[in-house]
């Protein structure tokens, strides 16, 4: 980085020491360093001052129907909306009345100026291989595939399965659903053929689009292998299986149900109408945890969702035509629904995909494609941050960064080490950081800085974003003082707030709407500084947060139990440096059966099979007995300073000493 560089954004106030890379909770409690945006950021930005800021966020919370009415006009809307909001706890609709088509406004919209020829979609497959497309082109496609899904009997209010590898395809898929009018699924592919099944039947899928398989760190996963396997045998409700040809190995063809992607589109021409839907018609359906063993559907509509999307965009990214923008999260993630298809889309800007791992072939391929593509403005994980800091600042300097002018953060709190190296090392210490607080409910950013405006610190979310009424409450609803911790509420309905759990009207109700009378309750822990940053601890439920990625234990507990040995499991999460959270599972096994290091392999696999890699556990401890209450909850605060290595060190994949275990439960809690 260069002096002057650093000089424009040095911290106003440094602290003494810096922060020791200790423990996160710990320097998130004492950082102090205060960044302010540049002259020359602030400048450019559509919001340039904290003034302008406070004086939108406070219109958007006082006279929402005035802020939203004015900001929705940016949307292209078939027909105009004739009210902005009805709300009766825990429904919102927003945009009443008014009608539009998310693809349309993805797509349509900019081919009558310059942005036809401007490139939607940058791609670059893990081999290497590089595709641009045009909005023309796009658009193209779009219609082409929406036609494919008619000529399945694909209607409006249908749910489609996407279960697809980081390519083009896979948003054309997405939006070739949403002209149409029917609700896409997205199922990451780092999930199993059972995850797949629960899915398909929980929503009664008809159609399911895959590919043979995606690239991973230079292997093959094996997509349509896990469909073939979550429908085999299985009465679903699956009529057709479409097949994107990506790697070309072999692959099942199921007579008279899968179909090959590349051949339906010979059957079809290019014009499709975009169908109008109501503002509130449902868009999507995405599967995130919750702290039963069933994941949660969360549902979102047409209007709100795509106006926080692209205005999220517009003022949080500051995105103009000539960025080129890249989020590296999955688009089977909410993160790569809003922030990769979405709303860049909808706002006509050039968003970059990429199919592989950060380390393959080598550490430095994210630092290879950002010089490549001369990368703009750039969007990823804590996890990833650490694990690049890890690998070391060699990978960076082979490769010119100077492009970048904005960096952002989601899914996780970031440790102020990671914030600093990231700001240092990646940004050249020039570049603001805006840390995202929001979740897959929430649809969009809630809780973030405007890079323009807001002074930043390593570690906070900062400030709501327009709509969001945020505040940190106890378990009576009364708002905490400064630095105190307590519960993350909203407490006003936002556009792109979920609108239900799939098919669970009182687990809807239950999760978000019951603690507190009339607000939403994000199951987050956080508290406030002095000046009124936001500071995230994480989740106060029974949901992990590993590598960026929800989990809940109770999904990894019944994944346990299904295994024939397993008589108990609980299990819990315990801090890693890396991935934020590891997962940690305790067992006690069935009369007859021996614990041993193998069979602690053995459940680590079976868990992967049953969920998918991404819940593959850190440690499998075993155990004569699980600690419990009384009334006979396992006693997770305990299991969870065991887990921590707090209370019992040594050996720990070997039986655990229930004696102590015993005791400490004898002082603990009922
Ligand atoms: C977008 C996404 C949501 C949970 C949420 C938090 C945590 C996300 C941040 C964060 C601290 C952040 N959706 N979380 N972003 N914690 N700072 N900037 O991640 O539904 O998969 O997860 O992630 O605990 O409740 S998600």
């Amino acid at each position: 980085m260069s002096k002057k560089a650093a000089a424009k954004s040095s911290p106003k106030k440094a602290a003494k020491t810096a922060p020791k890379a200790a423990s996160n909770s710990k320097s998130l409690m004492t950082e102090s360093r205060v960044f302010k945006p540049s002259a020359e950021f602030s400048k450019k930005a559509r919001i340039s001052s904290m003034a302008q800021y406070k004086k939108m966020h406070e219109e958007s919370i006082k006279h929402p129907d005035k802020f939203f009415g004015r900001e929705a006009k940016e949307l292209h809307w078939t027909k105009p909306f004739t009210k902005v909001l009805d709300w009766k706890c825990p429904n919102a609709k927003w945009f009443i009345g008014g009608k539009l088509n998310v693809s349309e406004n993805c797509l349509d919209r900019h081919l009558d100026g310059p942005r036809k020829s401007k490139a939607a979609l940058i791609w670059e497959g893990e081999p290497g291989e590089k595709r641009v497309l045009t909005y023309q082109q796009l658009h193209r496609e779009v219609c082409r595939f929406a036609n494919v899904l008619k000529r399945h009997k694909v209607k409006k209010g249908d749910r489609v399965i996407i279960y697809m590898p980081m390519i083009p395809e896979a948003a054309i898929a997405m939006l070739a659903c949403t002209r149409i009018g029917a609700m896409h699924s997205v199922i990451f592919g780092g999930f199993s053929a059972e995850s797949i099944k629960d899915r398909v039947l929980d929503c009664g899928a008809k159609i399911i689009i895959t590919a043979d398989g995606g690239y991973r760190r230079g292997a093959v996963v094996p997509l349509k292998k896990n469909v073939d396997d979550a429908l085999k045998g299985k009465d679903t409700p699956v009529e057709t299986v479409v097949v994107y040809k990506r790697t070309g190995q072999d692959v099942h063809i199921e007579e008279g149900r899968d179909v090959w992607w590349h051949r339906e589109l010979e059957y079809v021409d290019a014009r499709c109408a975009p169908v109008a839907m109501d503002s509130e018609s449902p868009l999507f359906i995405l599967y995130t945890s919750g702290s039963t063993g069933k994941p949660k559907g969360i549902l979102h509509t047409t209007g709100g969702y795509l106006l926080h999307a692209q205005m999220t965009c517009k003022y949080v990214f500051d995105l103009r035509d000539d960025d080129v923008y890249w989020c590296t999260a999955d688009i089977g993630w909410v993160t790569g629904h809003t922030y990769m298809v979405y709303g860049p889309l909808a706002l006509g800007a050039t968003s970059l995909m990429f199919e592989g791992a950060p380390n393959w072939p080598e550490n430095d391929r994210f630092w290879k494609i950002i010089e490549e593509y001369a990368v703009t403005v750039f969007y990823t994980a804590p996890t990833a941050i650490r694990a690049f800091m890890k690998w070391g600042d060699e990978w960076l300097k082979k490769h010119d960064l100077s492009s970048l002018r904005l960096l952002g953060t989601v899914g996780e709190p970031i440790n102020p080490e990671a914030w600093m190296w990231y700001h240092n090392k990646v940004g050249g210490g020039k570049c603001p950081i805006v840390d995202t607080w929001w979740q897959t409910e929430t649809g969009g950013h809630m809780i973030t800085p405007i890079p323009g405006a807001t002074p930043t610190t390593p570690g906070t979310a900062t400030l709501p974003f327009f709509g969001v009424d945020a505040a940190i409450v106890d378990d009576l609803g009364k708002e905490v003082g400064v630095n105190e911790q307590g519960k993350l509420v909203i407490r006003k309905p936002w556009p792109s707030m979920l609108r239900g759990i799939w098919g669970d009207k009182k687990r809807y109700q239950d999760a978000y709407w019951s603690d507190f009378k009339g607000w939403y309750f994000a199951g987050d822990g956080a508290r406030r500084d002095k000046q009124g940053n936001f500071w995230i601890i994480g989740r106060i439920d029974d949901v992990l947060n590993v590598a960026g990625h929800r989990l809940g234990t109770a999904e990894v507990e019944s994944a346990l139990v299904s295994h024939p040995a397993v008589a108990e499991a609980a299990v819990v999460g315990r801090p890693d440096e890396m991935k934020g959270q590891g997962v940690v599972c305790f067992v006690t096994v069935k009369e007859g059966i021996k614990s041993s290091r193998e069979l602690g392999e053995e459940l680590k696999k079976h868990v992967r099979k049953v969920i998918g890699p991404v819940a593959t556990p850190d440690e499998v401890r075993f155990a004569a007995a699980l600690p419990k209450t009384r009334s006979g909850k396992i006693m997770r605060r305990l299991l969870k300073q065991i887990a921590a290595g707090e209370l019992i060190k040594g050996d720990t994949t070997t039986l655990e000493d229930i004696n102590v275990i015993a005791q400490l439960a004898a002082g603990g809690e009922d």
